[in-house]
């Protein structure tokens, strides 16, 4: 499968395993507003 999005219900987890196909820094992120706003993202870095 290939996808950037993983849809996840309260209380659940998934495991991923991230195989990138470009370099940069990268927004790691929930798409709930009220999550966002109280610290749910991070930025990683993907080096060559
Ligand atoms: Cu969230």
């Amino acid at each position: 499968m290939r996808t950037d999005v993983v849809s996840l219900l309260p209380a659940s987890m998934m495991v991923a395993d991230m195989v990138f196909d470009d370099v940069g820094t990268w927004l790691f992120h929930c798409h709930v507003n009220d999550h966002i706003t109280a610290g749910m993202l991070t930025r990683y870095r993907v080096r060559p």
